[in-house]
């Protein structure tokens, strides 16, 4: 349907008492959350009190929207249960991040869904949560995206619709990741095996345990891996009434017990820490990818927090100013840009990536002292309009996924590896915080440019595919419609022409998946 019109809250309060057995479960205090009064404690209709007024944006959105359905019906036609669909061969990919988990489609869709009030697709995706959707798996998983993807996807489902089957699946699942935790320094290794640990046998030897990943030098753990679980560990606990998530994952845990002892290089986060030591392996540095997600959960764990979490805060704003201070650069052309630093070199790189990074300077620009605001609200906009740089100096007008400023090269791709787009989101991520932030129509007029190219370039007959090269009109399509463009990309895009009020930020934090889940008001409790 198209209306537009806020479903009545859960009538029937979640009592909130523990899922299905489990180790542990019998001797847990039952949860007090009380689903009802969390929802009369938001400030704003989750989907909004009233449509956008002017026609166009109406029809824009509008269009969006009918994009997400047709991401939505081919992988239901082609690939449901597989966890991505392969638009051009019209099958499904399972690929081996999620360790034997499926559907990771479904669960990165399930909001989105919601929100653009697609009821009956919801309803496909809901149906196979509840009949299809097995937790009882085995195999090795990336603890940071199965949480991001998986625990973000059911939580904020659950948040949105208090449909028990959500809250209940993302508490068993987070069961299953504790052991990632179980080291000498409580930082958690990057990979786990989802087996049941009290099932170790022949078949299954590795249930429970963890590893870091093969790529890491020394056995480290990646920053932004063990630094983006707080958000959805804290909502874990606080929804089974049980502190083992929070505690494992409390930024005051990841603060105080190993990041605030070790001493960083020009105050900067490398991006590899010993799980064992406590210590930094190498002197890389990015608000790219392999750092990224650790300063934007800084940010939002103070938000999310009510502003409660000063810790968070603090390293916030001490990187951000480190970050100021050494890393952004502005080139010849006199664009703003974040370079990486590889051992006191600074390499003059942004990756698309980064580009998240203009969302996440304004959201907290928005919070800062007088001295600070507009400053950061300036670089925030310099940065963000970068990465638009990046995107409108493309043939395809979408941008590649990484861009260098040196030997005369401004915002473009310069190595024949760096020019694909994969359908990700964090330039439109970016348009969203900026345009909610300020208002500058420029942002709208920016998403619609996205939305156009990825109908010229990556919509294929049976869904979404990635493109080889920006740099060509005829692009070769990678055949992959990713679970975050439906997540993410298209979630951000549809935001960008909606009404502020639709998942207000004066309700939600966005996971670094997109998926909202609340802001821990006072009267969050009951
Ligand atoms: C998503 O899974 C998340 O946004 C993550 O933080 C980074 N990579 C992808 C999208 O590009």
């Amino acid at each position: 349907p198209e209306t537009e019109t806020e479903p009545e809250p859960d009538p029937e309060p979640d009592t909130g008492t523990a899922p299905g057995p489990g180790p542990g479960r019998q001797t847990r205090a039952p949860s007090r959350f009380d689903y009802g009064r969390f929802r009369s404690s938001l400030r704003h209709p989750v989907r909004g009190g009233r449509p956008a007024q002017d026609p166009e944006t109406r029809a824009r959105r509008m269009k969006i929207r009918e994009m997400m359905k047709f991401a939505w019906d081919n992988y239901k036609q082609y690939a449901l249960g597989k966890n991505e669909l392969r638009p051009l061969t019209k099958n499904g990919h399972i690929g081996n991040m999620f360790g034997g988990l499926r559907g990771a489609t479904v669960i990165d869709a399930l909001d989105t869904l919601y929100i653009m009030e697609l009821e009956e697709e919801f309803q496909e995706a809901k149906k196979w949560v509840e009949k299809s959707f097995d937790l009882n798996v085995n195999g090795e998983a990336s603890l940071f995206e199965v949480n991001i993807r998986y625990i973000g996807g059911l939580l904020a489902t659950y948040y949105l619709t208090g449909e028990e089957v959500f809250k209940s699946k993302a508490l068993e699942l987070g069961e299953k990741l504790l052991p990632a935790f179980n080291t000498p320094t409580g930082i958690p290794r990057g990979v786990i095996n989802l087996g049941r640990q009290d099932t170790r046998s022949l078949f299954s030897p590795f249930s429970g345990m963890s590893w870091s990943w093969g790529w890491a030098s020394a056995g480290s753990s990646i920053l932004a891996e063990f630094g983006t679980l707080h958000l959805e560990f804290l909502h874990l606990s606080e929804l089974s009434g049980n502190p083992v998530f929070a505690e494992k994952a409390s930024t005051s845990h990841l603060g105080l017990q190993v990041l605030n002892k070790v001493e960083k290089p020009q105050g900067l986060y490398p991006n590899f820490l010993s799980p064992v030591t406590g210590n930094w392996v190498q002197h890389h540095v990015s608000i790219g990818g392999l750092g990224d997600s650790f300063y934007e959960y800084l940010i939002k764990s103070w938000l999310m927090s009510d502003k409660k979490d000063l810790e968070a805060k603090k390293m916030y704003d001490d990187a951000l100013e480190a970050i100021e201070k050494h890393l952004v650069k502005k080139s010849a052309g006199g664009l703003t840009y974040i370079a990486e630093w590889r051992g006191g070199i600074l390499d003059h790189k942004m990756g698309h990536l980064a580009c998240f990074s203009g969302g996440m300077i304004a959201l907290g620009a928005e919070h800062a002292g007088e001295e600070r605001r507009q400053r950061h609200m300036d670089l925030a906009a310099e940065i963000t309009n970068t990465c638009h740089e990046s995107y409108a100096r493309s043939d395809t007008k979408l941008g590649p996924e990484a861009f260098r400023f040196d030997a005369g090269s401004e915002a473009m791709a310069t190595r024949l590896s760096e020019r694909y787009y994969i359908l990700r989101p964090e330039v439109v991520e970016s348009y969203m915080y900026l345009w909610r932030l300020t208002h500058n129509p420029k942002y709208r007029q920016w998403g619609w440019e996205v939305v156009k190219a990825l109908e010229e370039h990556c919509r294929v007959e049976a869904g979404f595919s990635g493109i080889r090269d920006v740099y060509t009109t005829t692009p070769t399509h990678d055949n992959m419609q990713q679970s975050f463009f439906l997540a993410e990309t298209l979630k951000y895009l549809y935001l960008l022409f909606c009404e502020d009020d639709v998942l207000s930020l004066d309700d939600w934090v966005f996971n670094t998946e997109a998926h909202p889940l609340p802001v821990n008001h006072t009267n969050f409790k009951a």
